[in-house]
């Protein structure tokens, strides 16, 4: 399959939900005027693109039809797409320094698939002849040791771990030394989930950090968010929250396949200064795609 197919596929439910709705409203009112754009407004809010973007993108509409005078459909769609595309910004995939050790750090609250997007990653990597180690740096949930491991062991990667309950920095630091012993080129480091306002989790997460400064100072070094779609506009709460918090490179979007909140993606990307790297299209490990604010939007348009 194709990656624009696998987009489409995972985003089958948004689209649907897109397409309903605006089918239904283009045939109540057959052109653009006022009234059209109040719904059309409300359509992007509930469709999970948030009160700055759905309004920014009205107000394209408007603009556009005051300067041309076209507000036929096809026209206005296409100007509606094209500025999705430039909310969602360039294309940006995760930067690995070739020659060097480089370290993903992979945050975000409960569940949001953090350990699944690590899994999937060291997958992707070992597939480009890369070598990868995965550091299971979530000591505190019970069984979250496991889970890593059975990834490591689908993905053939090493895994360094503590027992639960040990200093999740000190699992960082092990893993740290070993892939630099080893050679390694990337080292993905699953934390546990924390909520931005928890103060020991946040506090045990800038000591992950400090460690990481210390001990791999020459090391090209990447945090990225986790957010998962289906939580809709929490996912845009988690992300302003989290880049006040600590300093993010890139954003990652799980579970677009399980939800018709596909437009979380362009809310979070109005407001957020890092770009979304990464989709999660399932639960399986090739479930996961650069994120691709050209097929993204395709994506939801395509009949
Ligand atoms: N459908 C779908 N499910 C996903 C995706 N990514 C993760 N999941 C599922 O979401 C659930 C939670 O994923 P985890 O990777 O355990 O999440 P986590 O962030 O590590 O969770 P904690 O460690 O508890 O904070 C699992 O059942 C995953 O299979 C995705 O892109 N699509
Ligand atoms: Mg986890």
């Amino acid at each position: 399959m194709g990656l624009f197919e696998k987009f489409k596929k995972g985003l089958r439910k948004t689209r649907e939900f897109w397409s309903n709705e605006w089918t239904k409203t283009l045939s109540a009112h057959g052109r653009f005027d006022d009234d059209m754009l109040d719904d059309f407004e409300e359509i992007l809010v509930r469709a999970d693109c948030g009160v700055p973007a759905s309004e920014d993108v009205i107000e394209t509409i408007k603009e556009h039809i005051r300067k041309t005078g076209d507000d036929s459909s096809e026209t206005v769609m296409k100007v509606v797409k094209k500025r999705i595309i430039e909310i969602l910004g360039d294309k940006t995939e995760i930067e690995i320094v070739p020659g060097k050790l480089n370290i993903i750090l992979m945050v975000g609250v409960n569940g949001t698939g953090k350990t699944t997007t690590a899994g999937k990653l060291a997958s992707r990597y070992k597939k480009e002849g890369k070598k990868v180690m995965l550091a299971a740096a979530d000591t505190f949930r019970a069984a979250a040791v496991e889970q890593l491991k059975a990834w490591g062991e689908k993905t053939s990667t090493a895994v360094i771990s503590n027992s639960e309950g040990t200093d999740p920095a000190s699992v960082v630091f092990d893993a740290i030394k070993a892939a630099q012993a080893r050679g390694t080129d990337i080292l993905i480091v699953d934390t546990a989930g924390r909520l931005h306002n928890k103060k020991n989790l946040m506090e045990e997460l800038s000591k992950i950090n400090r460690v990481i400064l210390r001990e791999a100072p020459d090391a090209n070094i990447r945090s990225m968010l986790i957010i998962d779609a289906t939580t809709g506009q929490n996912a845009v709460i988690q992300t302003e929250a989290f880049s006040e918090a600590v300093s993010l490179d890139y954003l990652g979007i799980t579970k677009l396949d399980g939800s018709a909140k596909g437009g979380v993606a362009i809310a979070v990307s109005y407001l957020a200064k890092v770009p979304i790297v990464l989709a999660g299209l399932g639960e399986g490990v090739e479930d996961l795609e650069d994120f691709d604010p050209e097929y993204f939007a395709d994506s939801l348009f395509e009949e």
